[in-house]
């Protein structure tokens, strides 16, 4: 293709993108916009897959039935919204063996908030109402994103992030008006949660390498701190209901701004987690890489049933 006729596509590239028109797979598309969307909207799906596993670790110790029930159906979801997000991701051209891979190898990451430990019932609450609610406000601007694939899948994830957002909050109510120790256990996973909960938004925007580029695209509809603020002003009035308080002395109402202002996150820790040396990064990895290798049976019977399949129509066709 000349240069010029390059250049006169991404001219109506952009004039698509500027009228807030889908970009579908098979239009065309700057290389760029599909590297970037891959490594985004595989990082997404990786973090649904990667997130099952704190969860995951107190399925069998849920305190009842209902709790139980509640905590199972939310993990599948999970690896519903993987699943979703992978499909989404290879409309660009790349395989699922080559995402896996990717997450495998450690090429490729996932949010930061899954390599801390679940260490009691506490934390489940605080994960639903926490992180499911930072990921809500996250990924209701994606569901205008312009990649129409990336865009439908978050709109029937989001629907579904709701969902754990009101049961997380819920186990933080009842924890909250029961016994002073259960109250202490919520309020205990909230000083462990909340940093890292605003650390998921990404560093903050004069740092953020892609952020500029990806508002252009209208890949991302707001910034890393635009929604770390939406967050924590909507996160605090909850935290007041349920009568337990974020672990920031210097939060506080500014009213001229008519938002919280709040303290400094630990960016070194956050780059830690990101580079693999959070609390559980290697158990997580170990998990899913472990996960694949077992699975390795059950992939080959797949692929030699559908083989047979196959030869069973030709030798019909004969
Ligand atoms: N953790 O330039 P920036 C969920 C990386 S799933 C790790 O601001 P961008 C849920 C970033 O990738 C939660 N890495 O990047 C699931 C980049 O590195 P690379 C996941 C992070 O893409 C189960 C570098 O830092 N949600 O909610 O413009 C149960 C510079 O950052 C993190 C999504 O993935 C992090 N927290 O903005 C419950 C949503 N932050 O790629 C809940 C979609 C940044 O150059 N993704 N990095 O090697 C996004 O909205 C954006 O990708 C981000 C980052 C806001 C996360």
């Amino acid at each position: 293709m000349s240069e010029e006729q390059i250049k006169s596509l991404e001219a109506e590239f952009e004039a698509r993108i500027a009228r807030d028109e889908k970009i579908e797979p098979k239009d065309w598309m700057p290389e760029k916009y599909r590297q970037t969307h891959i490594r985004q909207i595989s990082q997404h799906a990786h973090s649904e897959i990667v997130g099952m596993l704190p969860e995951g670790n107190w399925i069998t110790r849920a305190p009842s039935l209902r709790r139980k029930v509640a905590l199972l159906a939310k993990v599948q979801d999970e690896a519903g919204h993987g699943l979703y997000l992978y499909s989404a991701c290879e409309t660009l051209g790349i395989s699922r063996d080559e995402l896996y891979d990717q997450l495998h190898s450690g090429k490729a990451k996932y949010s930061s908030i899954f390599n801390y430990p679940t260490l009691t019932w506490a934390d489940i609450g605080a994960i639903g109402w926490l992180v499911d609610g930072a990921a809500i406000i996250n990924q209701v601007p994606l569901c205008n994103t312009s990649f129409g694939p990336y865009a439908r899948a978050m709109v029937r994830v989001c629907k579904e992030e709701s969902f754990h957002q009101r049961q997380g909050y819920e186990i933080m109510l009842k924890l909250c008006q029961g016994t002073p120790e259960q109250k202490e256990m919520a309020q205990d996973a909230l000083n462990r949660w909340w940093w890292p909960s605003l650390m998921m938004f990404g560093p903050t925007d004069d740092v953020s390498v892609h952020t500029a580029q990806s508002m252009k695209w209208k890949l991302k509809r707001k910034t890393n701190d635009e929604l770390r603020q939406q967050f924590i002003d909507q996160t605090i009035p909850q935290a007041e209901i349920l009568g337990i308080t974020v672990p920031d002395a210097d939060l506080k109402w500014n009213e001229e701004r008519g938002h919280y202002d709040f303290g400094e996150i630990n960016w070194d820790e956050f780059w830690q987690v990101v580079k693999g040396h959070g609390p559980c990064n290697k158990e997580r990895m170990s998990a899913r890489v472990g996960a694949w290798e077992k699975g390795t049976w059950v992939r080959d019977a797949a692929m030699a049933y559908a083989e047979k399949q196959e030869n069973k129509k030709l030798n019909k066709a004969v």
